[in-house]
């Protein structure tokens, strides 16, 4: 628990998509846990948040969709809503993640607020790897960024590409993703798992938003040849644009009885268990969100030199990794894995104890805690 007094801290995010959303509702959850007052701004409620919980409060932007607009200005509600709510509670803090539209929008409230409230940002990934690239957003990403009061980045890598990018030098907080560790633990998944696999098949798991940046074509490829050497099942979780093409392609090679489409799954943990290896070959990936949480279910991941995972997954250690695109490479990580108890049951020690040490829920919500007390001018004591 904090020595200072409780914060009451804004936060918006995107409510139903993606890891930044994940991110942003879990660390909402452990400060509300800490005592501080957590106050959600969004266009519908976090589908991390669950059931009620104590010094946690949402508040609804509503979109005016009046005639003249062929967009309705949702940006525009977002910030008139932040800016209201930060009056009426009194918040110290807003703290946005992801940069588009969000930091643009707290920028605006804090416009309208004062200086009294103090802007936090959290950039992601896409916001700056994607859209930063964008001139029609560059230059308003820029100012809202150099706007805030502080900034923070899930990598060291995302740290780097934002100032090369938007060719700032300003200050960034490192902030990687956490877990939850009383949620994420190897799970007993026999059970599930014998639904899918055969007792002497191994199982292959990608869990994404099936987008091109994910490269999941790479993941059935790396599959088509560890299944040529080691019988195994893929185990697909997610949806979205590139499955059915995906689909074509398991067609296509023929491997359509080997592989099973789960689609979206809430109960991440109870998953990943499944798994002997979880493949991650993105072509850009500022940190990892579902290798972290693969990690802590003691489930290496193999994937790509992309981004942050370096940072995630260490080389030899927790899982192993190679070139973007190089499916050969990790095909055959992925069969020494599979081959080699001893080397399996190495990996999943240290998975657990790096996600434990390094990306422990405790330690990033307290370096977040403390980042609002140094813009409040309070540094935090304990
Ligand atoms: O991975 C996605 O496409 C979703 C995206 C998001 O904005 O929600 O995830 C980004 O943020 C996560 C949480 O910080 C990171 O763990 C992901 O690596 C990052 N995705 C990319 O950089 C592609």
């Amino acid at each position: 628990m904090s020595s200072q007094k409780p914060l009451k801290i804004g936060i918006t995010c995107y409510p139903s998509l993606g890891g930044s959303g994940v991110v942003a509702t879990e660390l909402g959850k452990l400060l509300a846990e800490q005592g501080h007052q957590v106050h959600f701004i969004a266009h519908s409620i976090p589908f991390r948040l669950g059931s009620f919980h104590k010094n946690i409060y949402y508040h609804e932007v509503e979109v005016n969709d009046y005639y003249v607009f062929r967009y309705p200005p949702y940006d525009l509600s977002l910030a008139t809503k932040m800016a209201q709510v930060a009056n009426m509670q009194q918040l110290d803090v807003l703290h946005v993640h992801y940069a588009v539209p969000h930091a643009v929008c707290a920028f605006l409230a804090k416009q309208m607020v004062g200086d009294q409230l103090k802007v936090v940002t959290t950039l992601h990934g896409t916001d700056i790897t994607v859209l930063a690239q964008d001139e029609s957003l560059k230059d308003l990403i820029r100012l809202a960024i150099n706007e805030s009061d502080a900034v923070t980045a899930v990598s060291q890598d995302l740290i780097r590409e934002t100032r090369e990018v938007l060719d700032i030098n300003r200050d960034i907080d490192l902030t990687y993703n956490f877990v939850d560790h009383r949620v994420y633990y190897p799970r007993d998944s026999a059970s599930l798992r014998q639904d899918f696999a055969e007792p002497d098949e191994k199982v292959l798991m990608h869990i994404s938003n099936f987008r091109p940046v994910k490269r999941v074509s790479d993941v059935v490829d790396i599959f088509a040849r560890v299944n040529e050497q080691v019988p195994s099942k893929l185990l697909l979780v997610g949806e979205g644009p590139d499955l059915p093409k995906i689909q074509c392609q398991i067609n296509e090679l023929g491997l359509a009885d080997k592989v099973h489409f789960l689609g979206k799954q809430d109960e991440i943990a109870h998953v990943i268990s499944m798994a002997d290896v979880l493949l991650l070959p993105s072509e850009k990936e500022s940190f990892g969100l579902v290798a972290l949480e693969a990690m802590a279910c003691g489930v290496p991941t193999v994937g790509s030199l992309a981004g942050g995972i370096p940072e995630l997954v260490t080389h030899g250690e927790t899982g192993f990794l190679a070139p973007v695109g190089d499916s050969g490479q990790m095909a055959e990580y992925v069969i020494n894995i599979l081959r080699d108890d001893k080397l399996k049951d190495e990996l999943r020690k240290a998975c657990l104890h790096r996600s434990q040490t390094v990306f422990c829920n405790e330690q990033i919500r307290s370096k977040y805690e403390q980042i609002y007390y140094r813009v409040l001018g309070r540094e935090e004591t304990s």
